[in-house]
């Protein structure tokens, strides 16, 4: 299936996998790019010298394209800005902000830019700014979100830019792909399915609780500190919760998610930890490989989209 976004990025499917933090590191992102889809691994809080070894790494097992997402808000966000140019990385996606500062050395570094977005505003503004595309993603999403669900916000993006639109947020199977093609996006963005997957290499307790979660068991904390933030319901949520409620500052908040991801991705603690992950991962069911996960969401969505043609 070719669109402006398999082209851009020559790629084989239109499938970004989400830039997830302290998730997404080399074995995930070569495992999607090698199977057709664009793998992204994600800086999250990390430091810059980290982020050049992920690269490393990756291209050491995939000389498909790949790429870097810059978490905005991450101290060492200018280094890692520069690291991306020097090692030659085709594609930037960014997230939780404003990526303009770096703009100018992504393109002059021939860096494909995809900044992600979550209002028509910023998707306009990026544009205006020289973006390759952008990620428009609803608040169904895990992790740091806005506040326009995926179904209200993509068709929206695609009215107000030219540049190519990617779906993101509660999309997981080829139904979700089909429909943000209806939508107008030209590719889509997924995460929580592919932190399930074979290659993926967070603790096997947050697997089983992205696996074991239903339908109603998305919390968003953060919303009164101006960073809702979408994990799994656990102990976690209900006290960070209730203290929000109770209206208790935002230090202390701040205190009780401090390396709270970290606790749950690579310590399996899934009770105190953060288990970031969207509303669709009712959805996701057993463990899959990258290639079974991506061939499964080609093959039902090109089926539904060619049913409706
Ligand atoms: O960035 C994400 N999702 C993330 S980042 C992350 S790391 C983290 N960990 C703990 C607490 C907070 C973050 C986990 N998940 N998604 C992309 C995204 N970007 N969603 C929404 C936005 C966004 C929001 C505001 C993009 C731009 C924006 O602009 C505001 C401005 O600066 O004008």
């Amino acid at each position: 299936m070719k669109t402006r976004v398999t082209e851009l990025l020559e790629i084989e499917y239109p499938v970004l996998q989400g830039g997830m933090a302290w998730v997404a590191e080399h074995h995930l992102a070569a495992a999607v790019s090698e199977a057709g889809g664009l793998g992204i691994i994600g800086a999250g809080g990390a430091p810059a010298e980290w982020v050049r070894e992920q690269i490393r790494k990756t291209r050491e097992q995939t000389s498909r394209p790949f790429g870097v997402n810059l978490m905005l808000m991450n101290p060492e966000a200018d280094q890692i800005a520069r690291v991306i140019a020097e090692e030659g990385v085709r594609v930037v996606t960014t997230g939780a902000g404003n990526p303009g500062k770096y703009m100018s050395l992504w393109k002059e570094a021939g860096v494909k830019v995809i900044p992600v977005v979550a209002s028509t505003a910023m998707a306009k503004l990026m544009e205006r700014g020289g973006a390759d595309a952008v990620v428009a993603e609803g608040m169904e999403s895990g992790g740091h979100i806005g506040s326009i669900t995926t179904m209200a916000l993509v068709p929206q993006v695609v009215d107000s830019v030219k540049i190519p639109v990617i779906a993101a947020g509660g999309i997981a199977d080829g139904r979700g792909f089909a429909a943000a093609c209806m939508l107008g996006a030209e590719a889509v963005q997924i995460g929580t399915r592919f932190v399930a997957a074979t290659e993926s290499t967070v603790h096997e307790n947050y697997k089983a609780k992205v696996i074991k979660a239903k339908d109603i068991d998305s919390a968003v904390t953060g919303m009164s500190t101006g960073h809702p933030v979408r994990s799994i319901r656990n102990k976690m949520t209900k006290e960070y919760l209730k203290l929000e409620k109770e209206g208790v500052d935002f230090m202390e908040l701040e205190q009780l998610t401090l390396g709270s991801l970290r606790r749950a991705v690579v310590e399996g603690d899934v009770t105190n930890g953060t288990v970031m992950a969207g509303q669709i991962a009712g959805l996701v069911c057993r463990e899959q490989s990258c290639r079974e996960i991506i061939a499964e969401i080609m093959e039902q969505g090109t089926a539904l989209l060619n049913r409706r043609a």
